[in-house]
C-alpha cells in the first residue's frame, strides 16, 4: 500500500507544469564602429526578465537604450520605428508607472567607450503576445531625459539623440515544449491537487 501511495505523489507531483525559461540575445553591428551584444534571460512568464549589456565603441558617458518596435534594419537604424509602445502611452524612466514597454533608461559608457551592466526588468518580457522577440535594441548617441524636460520630443523619446547602433532580438534558447498560457501559478498546479485529491480519496476507500 505505502508503495503505491509513493507511486501516487510521484506521478500527481509530475503534473505540476513548470514554465520553460528563455534566452533572448541582441548582436549589435553596423556603420559607426559601436560593437557589442545584450543578452535576455527571463525564467518564466511571471518572473522578471534580466538583462545583460555589453557595448563597445561609444562615447563616455550615457546614452538612451531602448527597445524598438521593429527588427527591420533595411535601413539600419533608423527602420527599427519607434519605442516599443503596444500600450500607447507617453515615454519615460524604466521604474515610473507609466513608460513604454521598450523604456530602458540610459546605459553608461567609461572612459574607454565599454558600457557593462546588467539589471531586471518587470515589463519586457520574452512571453506571450507582448514579447520583445524579434523587436530591436537601439543605442543613441545622447541622453534619455525619461519624459522630464520641456523638450518637444521628450515625452515622445526622451530627447536622446540619434541612433548609433542597433541589433535584432533573436532566440539564444526556447524550449521544444509548446508554451504555456501565462498565469500566476495556481491552474498549473490544479492538475496536480485534483490527482492528490482522488489519490486521497482511493486510498480511503481501498484501506476499508
Ligand atoms: C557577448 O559579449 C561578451 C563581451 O564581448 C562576450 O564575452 C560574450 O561571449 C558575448 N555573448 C555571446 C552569446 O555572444
Ligand atoms: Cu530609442
Ligand atoms: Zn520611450
Amino acid at each position: 500500500m505505502k508503495v503505491l501511495i509513493a507511486l501516487a505523489l510521484l506521478g500527481c507531483s509530475s503534473l505540476v507544469k513548470a514554465d520553460q525559461p528563455k534566452k533572448a540575445i541582441a548582436f549589435l553591428q553596423g556603420t559607426s564602429g559601436v560593437t557589442g551584444n545584450i543578452t535576455l534571460s527571463q525564467p518564466s512568464c511571471t518572473e522578471p526578465v534580466f538583462i545583460e549589456v555589453t557595448v563597445f565603441g561609444l562615447t563616455p558617458g550615457k546614452h538612451g537604450f531602448h527597445i524598438h518596435e521593429k527588427g527591420d534594419l533595411n535601413d539600419g537604424c533608423a527602420s527599427t520605428g519607434g519605442h516599443y509602445n503596444p500600450d500607447k502611452v507617453t515615454h519615460g524612466a524604466p521604474n515610473d508607472q507609466v513608460r513604454h514597454v521598450g523604456d530602458l533608461g540610459n546605459i553608461v559608457a567609461d572612459e574607454n567607450g565599454l558600457a557593462k551592466t546588467s539589471f531586471s526588468d518587470t515589463v519586457v518580457s520574452l512571453y506571450g503576445s507582448r514579447s520583445v522577440l524579434g523587436r530591436a535594441f537601439v543605442v543613441h548617441a545622447g541622453v534619455d531625459d525619461f519624459g522630464k524636460t520641456n523638450h518637444p520630443d521628450s515625452l515622445k523619446t526622451g530627447n536622446a539623440g540619434g541612433r548609433v547602433v542597433c541589433g535584432v532580438i533573436g532566440v539564444l534558447f526556447l524550449s521544444d515544449e509548446p508554451e504555456q498560457p501565462c498565469s500566476s501559478g495556481t491552474p498549473t498546479v490544479l492538475p496536480a491537487l485534483i490527482c492528490l485529491l482522488i489519490t486521497f480519496f482511493a486510498v480511503r476507500v481501498l484501506g476499508n
